[in-house]
């Protein structure tokens, strides 16, 4: 054997392959005094028992080891930040007086069109450090800060070269529909026409987006916009996804039904009728819930969302505007407060769930035998502990494709 974890206090995880819906999204494997067996990266065992032999020997001593934390929704690659905005929202200005005023998003384009290729690596590589350390050891990342061929481009052949040399997956999301950008404002159709006919066909060609998620909003693209957006997305070989009733209710959840996304994101403002046209498409929620609290705004009916039979994830949001935090321990505990989830349904909404929304549920999001030795060594005698006290980080190690990377 490669890898054993032994005296694991608690071992605790989801368990399957798909997303877990209504009263399944609790039911989780809780193991005492168990072990972990891996070889060639992938887990070849879990559970109680007398572990074997191996090369390396991690003693959790008694602590909790749950699976790699995944992160189904951030915007990791961007340039410069945007605590400048800080004072505009304490003068009263809202994130969407903001945008319309040319800042937020489009300020953060100006910075990332000016930054190199190079830079943005650089930045990108500090950043999936960061949140390796704390415990995520899957990404998804969206493009959406370059609104033109060429920065679009460079965006995702940053995510690319992440991809390929940082330890953490990383899992490429086309969204050049994040909004209008500033030489567009008057021409919003040809804007579109951009997006749909010159980039998502170069996108496509150097394979560089899995996903397409789009904006849904007031002010940004409309719902009748996003279908035909995420339809040309689909025909490009690419799954849709959605920002839907972030802010204002407009029928995205609906309209994330009506386009097949895998996942829709957000829905604060989601409607009855959207809640349950998810439940029937089975698109996963990704909720955010440390979004809420940045822009001091509603939280997410995530009970209502589970009692519909929806799949609920919990992700960071991680982007320089409305979610500057990288460490999915914060919404995890929001997730507790704010949402009303139980720890078991919160650690299924950060694993197995997260995993389903970005399409990796065969191969991370739970601890079992053929699945990625993703793993984290919580400093932690049990799973309520990392739902209860926040603002530390509880991560001891973690293990990634079966080796110790913290
Ligand atoms: O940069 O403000 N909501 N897009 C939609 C964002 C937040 C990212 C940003
Ligand atoms: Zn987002």
């Amino acid at each position: 054997m490669d890898l054993v974890l032994k005296n694991i206090g608690l071992l605790a995880t989801p368990v399957g392959k798909t997303a877990k819906k209504g009263g399944e999204q609790k039911q989780i494997l809780l193991a005492e005094n168990a072990f972990v067996s891996v070889e060639n990266g992938k887990i070849v065992y879990a559970g109680q028992g007398q572990p074997p032999d191996a090369a390396q020997v991690i003693d959790c001593q008694g602590r909790l080891v749950t699976p790699g934390l995944v992160d189904a929704h951030t915007h990791l690659i961007f340039g410069g930040w945007r605590q400048k905005e800080m004072a505009r929202k304490l003068a009263g200005e809202s994130y969407l007086d903001i945008l319309k005023s040319g800042g937020g998003i489009l300020e953060t384009v100006r910075q990332t069109r000016a930054a190199s290729e190079d830079a943005l690596y650089e930045k990108g590589a500090a950043l999936l450090k960061e949140m390796l350390a704390h415990g995520t050891t899957t990404v998804e990342c969206k493009s959406g800060y370059g609104l033109n061929l060429p920065d679009e481009l460079k965006q995702l052949r940053v995510a690319k070269r992440l991809a390929e040399s940082q330890a953490v997956d990383l899992v490429p999301t086309f969204m050049g529909a994040h909004a209008i950008p500033a030489e567009y404002k008057e021409n919003r159709a040809a804007f579109i026409e951009l997006l749909c006919g010159e980039i998502m066909p170069a996108v496509k060609a150097e394979n560089l987006a899995e996903f397409c998620d789009i904006f849904c909003e007031t002010a940004v693209f409309t719902p009748a916009e996003s279908l035909g957006i995420l339809a040309a997305a689909a025909k490009h070989g690419m799954v849709p996804k959605a920002h839907a009733d972030e802010i204002d209710p407009i029928g995205g959840a609906e309209m994330a039904a009506a386009a097949g996304c895998i996942s829709a994101e957000h829905l604060i403002m989601a409607s009855d009728t959207g809640i349950r046209a998810l439940a029937e498409k089975n698109v996963a929620a990704c909720l955010l819930p440390a979004t809420s609290f940045c822009l001091d705004k509603n939280y997410a009916r995530a009970r209502d969302m589970i009692s519909a039979g929806v799949a609920v994830a919990v992700c960071t949001d991680f982007n320089p505007g409305s979610s500057p935090n990288l460490n999915l321990q914060l919404p995890m505990y929001l997730s507790c407060l704010k949402y009303r989830l139980t720890p078991a349904e919160a650690l299924t909404a950060v694993t197995l769930n997260a995993a389903a929304a970005i399409n990796r549920s065969g191969m991370v999001g739970s601890i079992e035998p053929g699945k990625q030795a993703d793993l984290v060594v919580w400093d932690a005698p049990d799973l309520e502990y990392i739902f209860y006290r926040y603002g530390s980080n509880l991560v001891r190690s973690v293990v990634k494709k079966g080796k110790l990377v913290v």
